[in-house]
């Protein structure tokens, strides 16, 4: 069979196209890589309750996460480790374990766009707590962020301060002094799994539509449950 000629024009811009297509895939790669390497994971230490195994977790949300992350104006989740607040959103949790959230939330109201997500599912007793108060549902207008782990059917509105609060925080990690909403809830993490976990409220501050930035990067809006 003869083999086709290809006029130099033609050679030229299959060059080019394998050339950016070989660039794409070494920025992909690149990406992929930032991804997957955030801070270090939080392990909550377990303790053992006479309705079973459970944990701890304690976590804040900021408007702005300042010193603690290269994006110092970036909307972020913190982890209380040992009574000091860290930036990781990875964390190890066991295995069919009651897991007693507790997200103190620093953060004005932005709104969910998709007011299904302003209910509570997936938590032991149906419901959560906002300052105490038994809670199945909020206005999705009044949402701060979500605490979502779709693989596990948890998601929880959470509660944004008012406006108008007295003693807004400045600098993360907030002070407890500061303006701020106690959001608790207790989940089951059930068997062992990778799952992905992640805030719906589009609330990433001058992205587009507010779900770039921190709301596609690990180690602010969202991470990872490992269940082991
Ligand atoms: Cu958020």
């Amino acid at each position: 069979m003869r083999r086709a000629i290809y006029p130099a024009r033609v050679r030229t811009k299959v060059a080019i196209l394998a050339t950016g297509v070989a660039v794409a895939g070494v920025l992909i790669g690149l990406y992929v890589t930032l991804l997957a390497t955030g801070p270090a994971p939080y392990t909550p230490p377990a303790a053992q309750a006479a309705e079973g195994r459970s944990v701890n977790l304690t976590l804040q949300t900021v408007a702005a996460v300042g010193k603690l992350a290269p994006n110092e104006n970036w909307v972020s989740y913190l982890v209380r480790e040992h009574g000091t607040w860290h930036r990781s959103t990875v964390w190890t949790l066991p295995a069919n374990t009651l897991v007693h959230v507790t997200i103190y939330n620093f953060d004005g109201k932005s709104g969910l766009r998709n007011p299904f997500l302003g209910q509570a599912r997936g938590l032991v007793g149906g419901r959560f707590a906002i300052n105490g108060k038994p809670t199945a549902v909020i206005d999705p207008d009044d949402a701060s962020h979500t605490f979502a782990i779709p693989g596990l059917g948890v998601i929880v509105p959470v509660m944004g301060v008012a406006d108008d609060a007295p003693h807004q925080c400045d600098d993360a990690p907030c002070p407890m002094e500061t303006a701020h909403e106690t959001i608790t809830f207790t989940f089951r993490t059930g068997k062992a799994g990778h799952y992905r976990w992640q805030c719906f409220v589009p609330c990433a501050a001058g992205f587009v539509y507010g779900f770039g930035g921190p709301m596609q990067t690990v180690g602010y809006m969202d991470g990872y449950v490992d269940v082991v």
